[in-house]
């Protein structure tokens, strides 16, 4: 089977009627064909019809290792302090599970993170990777030895990936040495730029490589412009930029700027950039980000769980930034809940209704799954998130039998905004079936490789 009709598709114009895709063995669409004849008799003409089809989400930021802990650190502490329990006691208990896991069990879990990741409509991930080292600290004999576990994971699950290696030099601003227990992170820019050439074979209408420091507190300027000077210029950048009130403060201590302010100030930042937990930005800032075309990696159900704060949505959209979605720690795996609660954040901190939202598209719904599309586009640097020629053939099946799937122009606000049963019935990625009847085609393999993977781990989780 390489197509599909569609009696209704969102194409990039906007909801079309009776569409014919098509695509070819290199899995992008060849031709996508709007108002083509009614298919009646179609499953005769070997054609399978869908009613309701849309684009697949990427998702832009994952640390793929994180899936295993979800659920195991909402535990408190004893110390009951106002401030015992935070993003930074979270981060010893992760570093702790990152030390022990072996590059075949990060696989295994990538792979089950990756087929939930689909079930839920995703077709694209970004993969932040910086568990580049073996436990003791030494480099795997292969460089990318764990980059290309993630990538066979990948490609096993059937999700298409943009594998970002990760520049991870130092434990604070002002080069202060990396922690023993972050021993397992270095690379220096030399190193991500070998990860990088390593990769390069691999890379195809699935598979992108690019690059990210992991943050101005681990990677320094200097560093990041000696990274970028070896890197090819259209291939994407992705930093944690604001994540922590803590790290604003260390920036601002160690550089007078507040940290996108020095981002901007040091370096090149275009529409190649991903700025990754841009929580914490003043009004100059979301300006900045806005007029430079780059992406603002929101991971809102991540950003939550690890109390970070809120990003302001509404003046950046005034602005015409663009954003995309991010699962990041895992905690969730569907796109319907990442934007819904990055509207529902911005409802609650400011007392109103309906923020995401343009003077041209007044539904929150629609304009949240179109705008998340194309900037976790153009984060990925792959031709996805579009049902178009030449793009990559990847496409939602909403169940129609569902009481919350509509016709549009209803749907995509039910789909976003309505109940909690996953609404994704079939998938399509890179022009594989990889879901159907909501199951992922390799799911029991996938699940039982994983559960023995945990089984394994137990010892480390926390
Ligand atoms: C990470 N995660 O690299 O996995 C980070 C925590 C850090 C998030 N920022 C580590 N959510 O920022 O130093
Ligand atoms: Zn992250």
């Amino acid at each position: 089977m390489t197509a599909l009709f569609a009696r209704h598709a969102l194409l990039p114009d906007g909801w079309r009627r009776d569409v014919l895709l098509q695509w070819g063995g290199d899995g992008r669409f060849t031709a996508v064909t709007p108002d083509a004849p009614a298919m009646d008799g179609s499953e005769s003409a070997g054609i399978e019809t869908a009613d309701y089809v849309l684009p697949g989400m990427i998702n832009l930021h994952s640390h793929s290792f994180q899936r295993a802990l979800s659920g195991l650190t909402e535990i408190a502490g004893e110390d009951r302090a106002k401030s015992a329990d935070s993003f930074w006691t979270w981060r010893d208990l992760m570093y702790r599970f990152a030390l022990g896991i072996a590059p075949e069990q990060m696989e295994a879990i990538a792979a089950q993170l990756f087929a939930e990741c689909l079930r839920h409509g995703y077709t694209s991930i970004c993969e932040f990777n910086y568990v580049h080292r073996a436990p003791d600290g030494a480099l795997y004999p292969d460089v990318a030895e764990t980059a290309r576990r993630v990538i066979a994971a990948a490609r096993h699950a059937g999700i298409g990936i943009t594998m970002l290696p990760v520049l991870y030099a130092h434990a604070g601003f002002g080069g202060a040495p990396l922690r023993d227990e972050q021993r397992r992170f270095r690379a220096g820019p030399a190193d991500v730029l070998a990860i990088v050439a390593a990769l390069e074979p691999l890379r195809g209408p699935m598979v992108e490589v690019g690059v990210a420091p992991h943050s101005l507190r681990a990677a320094s300027v200097a560093q990041i412009r000696d990274l970028l000077a070896g890197l090819s210029p259209e291939r994407p950048v992705h930093i944690h930029i604001a994540e922590q009130g803590g790290e604003v403060q260390q920036c601002i201590d160690h550089s007078g700027r507040r940290p996108v302010q020095f981002l901007y100030d040091n370096l090149p930042v275009d529409e190649r950039w991903c700025l990754v937990h841009a929580t914490h930005v003043a009004d100059d800032e979301v300006a900045a980000i806005a007029a430079s075309g780059a992406v603002a990696g929101l991971c809102p159900t991540t950003e939550a769980n690890l109390g970070d704060g809120l990003f302001p949505l509404a003046p950046f959209l005034e602005r015409g930034g663009r954003f995309g979605i991010g699962s990041d720690s895992h905690v969730s795996t569907s796109p319907v809940e990442e934007l819904r609660w990055l509207e529902y954040g911005q409802r609650l901190a400011g007392q109103r209704r309906n923020v995401a939202v343009t003077t041209d598209e007044r539904r929150v719904g629609d304009h949240l799954w179109r705008a998340a599309l194309a900037g976790g586009a153009q984060a990925a640097g792959r031709r996805v998130g579009a049902l178009a020629p030449g793009y990559a053939a990847d496409l939602l099946v909403l169940d129609e039998a569902h009481p919350n799937v509509s016709a549009p122009p209803e749907l995509l606000n039910g789909f976003v905004f309505s109940g909690n049963d996953n609404l994704v019935k079939d998938v399509l990625a890179g022009g594989q079936w990889v879901v159907r009847g909501r199951q992922h085609v390799a799911q029991a393999a996938i699940a039982g490789r994983f559960k023995e993977t945990l089984a394994n781990l137990r010892e480390l989780r926390p």
